[in-house]
This record gives structure tokens, sequence and C-alpha cells, in this order.
């Protein structure tokens, strides 16, 4: 096992030994800076070399707009400034929406991504600065995101005028039109009703709620039984004109995920209109654990989630799918289930092994433990780290150091908290560039691989916040052990109220 801390090229953590022989307290204070100072680092090469693009170009300080081209970096990055309590960056931000047209784009809009990044970003901020942020910023300022967000989702709503309510995926805003697809994923689908439904209760508007309920339904309640192979575990595809499943493939990697993740979290919301939701993550979760769980044959000690399809498990996963560590943890101690907290930590274990075992100390994108599909040239790391690697990128994801949070916050196990700092510690020697933070081509060689000069705007919202909570003060947004949670987030990282009822 690989514990000690990479060199940070950062003026912040150069002064921050692993083994220090400070107080804890003192100590935290020191990486919780060096965190912000990270954060401020990719914020100023944005806004000097992207804004009001979607993202950075780290290394050539170019910019892109994968998302529609209403400042993608800069929506995601505010909840995160608010928590930092950096007043300019935030007000920069909320000046920056206060003027986005989201009528207008030239481009394909994607309803999963723009409601994860864009109206949650605008619905989280929202609700920080109603309530722990309040004071932060003028306090005038602060309804033009609740303006926008209804504004965003009337643009987008028509989505979901289907025969069945399951929404088309890729719109065009302009026309109205889509990409004529036959069946939409189960994450996309399923990853829109915490959102929809926190911009109907705080506006009071019926409709946004109704939309993406509706289309949830038809995964709480899948069809044909044939496509829910075990209890709550469901296929990855559903058909748009009747709702009914169109496959039985059953995995919680990319494109099934957050439809799992957003089970226990809309209970945790309200768990008074949501409970048939945690009766679903509950059964998808048990059947989880005696379906899916798979122990690589060359380290039979790791637990990793395979996939199921026709009677066949495959032995494959994802960066993606390590927030699942995350989900057992959360859904374990806000439902008092031992067994899930221990199976939660045994994935979170694994995933560590991902970073622990690369060249840079980050995990890649996707990996294997099918023993008959082992590379000539990746036998060793097979044998040694019970995986080999599929895909080698890392694209500035935040679920491994995700689950390692919440391993934190639901244990009080430091041990966690070093794996956060040690995630960070590899992301800022490798990734950081003169400008901001940029994926890799490969974790597992030298200098990763080099970089692609794409800075994802989830850097903002995840990375950066999951490391830094897990050193900032106790406040009433962390996560927290048991039923007490005030604050849940979005797949994205950003926070919402918990509902109160008025
Ligand atoms: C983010 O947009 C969200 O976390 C989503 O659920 C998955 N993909 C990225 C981060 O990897």
């Amino acid at each position: 096992m690989r514990f000690e801390l990479l060199a940070l090229p950062a003026l912040a953590a150069a002064s921050v030994p692993f083994h220090s022989n400070r107080a804890p307290a003192r100590r935290d204070t020191s990486r919780a800076d060096a965190i912000k100072e990270a954060f401020s680092h990719a914020w100023d090469g944005y806004y000097k070399y992207a804004f009001p693009n979607d993202e950075l170009h780290p290394v050539s300080n170019g910019y892109g707009n994968s998302r529609n081209k209403w400042g993608a970096s800069a929506v995601d990055a505010l909840s995160t400034a608010i928590m930092m309590r950096n007043a300019t960056i935030v007000n920069q931000i909320i000046d920056h929406i206060a003027v986005v047209d989201y009528s207008k784009t030239d481009t394909t809009v994607s309803l999963f991504e723009t409601t994860i990044r864009y109206l949650a970003g605008m619905l989280s901020g929202y609700d920080l600065l109603k309530g722990p942020g309040a004071g932060l910023v003028d306090d005038s300022k602060v309804d033009v995101l609740l303006e926008q967000s209804k504004n965003l989702a009337d643009v987008l709503k028509f989505a979901f005028d289907t025969p069945s309510g399951v929404p088309y995926n890729n719109i065009n805003i302009t026309s109205h039109g889509n990409d004529n697809a036959t069946t939409n994923g189960l994450a996309v689908t399923g990853t829109l009703v915490l959102e929809w439904t926190r911009l109907s209760d705080l506006t009071g508007d019926e409709e946004y709620a109704r939309l993406s309920q509706k289309a949830e339904d038809y995964l709480l309640h899948p069809k044909p039984a044939e496509y829910e192979p075990f209890p709550g575990l469901v296929g990855s595809n559903i058909n748009i004109q009747t709702g009914q499943f169109a496959d039985g493939q059953v995995s919680w990697n990319g494109g099934a995920d957050s439809y799992y993740e957003y089970l226990i979290k809309m209970y945790i919301y309200d768990p008074e209109r949501f409970d048939l939701y945690r009766e679903r993550w509950v059964a998808a979760a048990e059947s989880s654990i005696k379906h899916l769980a798979s122990h690589p044959e060359t380290r039979p000690d790791l637990t990793f989630l395979s996939t199921y399809h026709d009677g066949q498990f495959g032995l494959v996963s994802q960066h993606l799918t390590c927030f699942d560590g995350g989900s057992f943890l959360l859904g374990g101690t806000v439902l008092d289930r031992q067994d899930f907290i221990d199976f939660g930590l045994d994935l979170v274990v694994a995933c560590h092994e991902t970073y622990n075992q690369t060249l840079t100390g980050i995990g890649p994108e996707q990996f294997s433990w099918n023993p008959d599909t082992v590379p000539d040239n990746q036998k060793e790391l097979f044998e040694r780290a019970g995986f080999y690697i599929d895909s080698g990128t890392y694209v500035l994801r935040p679920e491994v150091i995700e689950s390692f949070y919440y391993a934190w916050r639901v244990t009080g196990d430091e041990t966690y908290r070093e794996w956060v700092w040690n995630g960070f510690a590899a992301v800022n020697k490798y990734c950081r560039t003169g400008s901001g933070f940029s994926g890799l081509k490969n974790v597992n060689a030298e200098n990763g691989g080099g970089w692609d000069d794409n800075q994802e705007s989830f850097l903002f919202a995840e990375v950066l916040k999951y490391t830094y909570l897990a050193f900032a003060p106790e406040d009433e947004w962390q996560v927290q052990k048991g039923s007490g949670n005030t604050f849940v987030y979005n797949t994205e990282a950003h926070p919402f109220k918990v509902y109160t009822p008025q």
C-alpha cells in the first residue's frame, strides 16, 4: 500500500507534510487553504482565458463550449465558491448568471447535463445563499438564481412531451426537436427528479415535479418483469414511446449509475413523499450485495460490482462507478444498516486500490478483472492490483474522492480523510497547469502520459468541493452521520436543502 504524500507544486501544500506533528485542527486548516488555493488557481485561469465560455483548455489557454455556451464552469463553480466563502468569485458568477439567455444556443442540449450542472448549480446557490451562506453577497442579488432556474426549466420542459412522458435527452431548444432516439438511458432519465422537484418546491409551481416524477415512475415500476432480473436491479434503456424497459442490462456503471444514486437521495430529500424510492434503493442494494459483488481472482480481498446481462456477469467497472461506496455509506447511515456501511467500505477500499496501484496515484477511467482477457503487458498489474486498465484516461472525475469523503463523514476514521488528501495531492501534482487543471491521457504512465488540455466543469463542482469539505469546518451543509442531514447533494455535488414542509 502506498500512503506517502505526493509532492505538491503549489505553495500551500509545500508547508503541509503528511506525517505532521501538528494538532489535527491546525493541519486541517492548512489543507483546506491548499485546496482553496487550487480552486482560485483554476478559477483565475478560467476567468482570464475562457469565461464566459463553458470550459478552459488549460494547456493551450483556449476554451471550449461543450455545454451550450452558457458558462458551464462558472455555474458549476458557484456552490463550491459559496462553501469556500469566496465572495468575489460568487459575485462574478451571479453577475454572469443574471445575463445568460437560456433560450439561445446553437448546439444540441443534453437535458441531463443541463439539469445536473446548470439547473442544479443555480438552485443550490439559491439554497445556500438563502440559508447557511446568507450574507456572503448582497441578498438582493440572490433571487435571480431562482428566476433563471425557472427560465431554464421552462426552455427545457418540452423534452418531456412524449407519448409516455419519458423525455428525450438530446434536444434542440430552438426548433423543439430531438435526436429521434427510440430509447432513453436509465441514468439520464432517472437523474432529473431531485432538481425538478426542488424547483417546484421552491417556486410553488407543481409542473416541474410532475413531469420528472412521471418519467421516474416507469423506473420505479419496471416493466416487463424480465428486465428486472434481480429485485431493484433494472435494465439500462427505456422505450420513449411506452415507458417500458428495452433491455435487462444491469450495472452501476456509467449510463445507469446515478439512477441508483438518486433513489436514496430522494428519500433523504423528503422521506414522506419518497418512501418508495427508499424501498427501491434497498432492494437494489441488497441484490447488489447478493449477486453483483465480485472479487478479483488475484486479489480476493477486494470487492467491485460486476455487471449482469442474460445470465452473464461482466467483470468491468469504471471511475464513474466508484460513487457506489458513497451511496452504500449514505444509505447505510441514514437507514441505520451496518451491513450497507460495511459493504460500502469494501467498495471504497477497492476503488482506493485503483488509485493506489498506478504510477500517478490516480485511478483509470475503466478497468477489468476478467482473468481470461488480461493483456500480456498488464499481467504484473493484474497480479499485484487485482485489476488491469481498459482505459487509462483521467478526465478530472470526482467519484473515488467523493466516496472517500462519505467514508470519512460516516465512520470518522482518519484513514479515509488521508485518502482524500492523497487523491488531491496527486491531482495537484499531475493535472495542474499554468492556468488550471488538465485531464490526463494515461494514469499509469510517467507524468500521466501527458495532458488532454481540457478542464471539465466538474473539477470546480465536485473534485475541489469534496476535497475541501473533508478539511473544512463543520457546517450545516456537511454530510452527517445518521439521519440528520439538512442538505443532500445532487450527482454534480450541488447541495440542496432537504425539504421542510411550510
Ligand atoms: C459528473 O457530471 C457527475 O458526477 C455525473 O453523475 C457523472 N459524470 C460527471 C463526473 O464524472
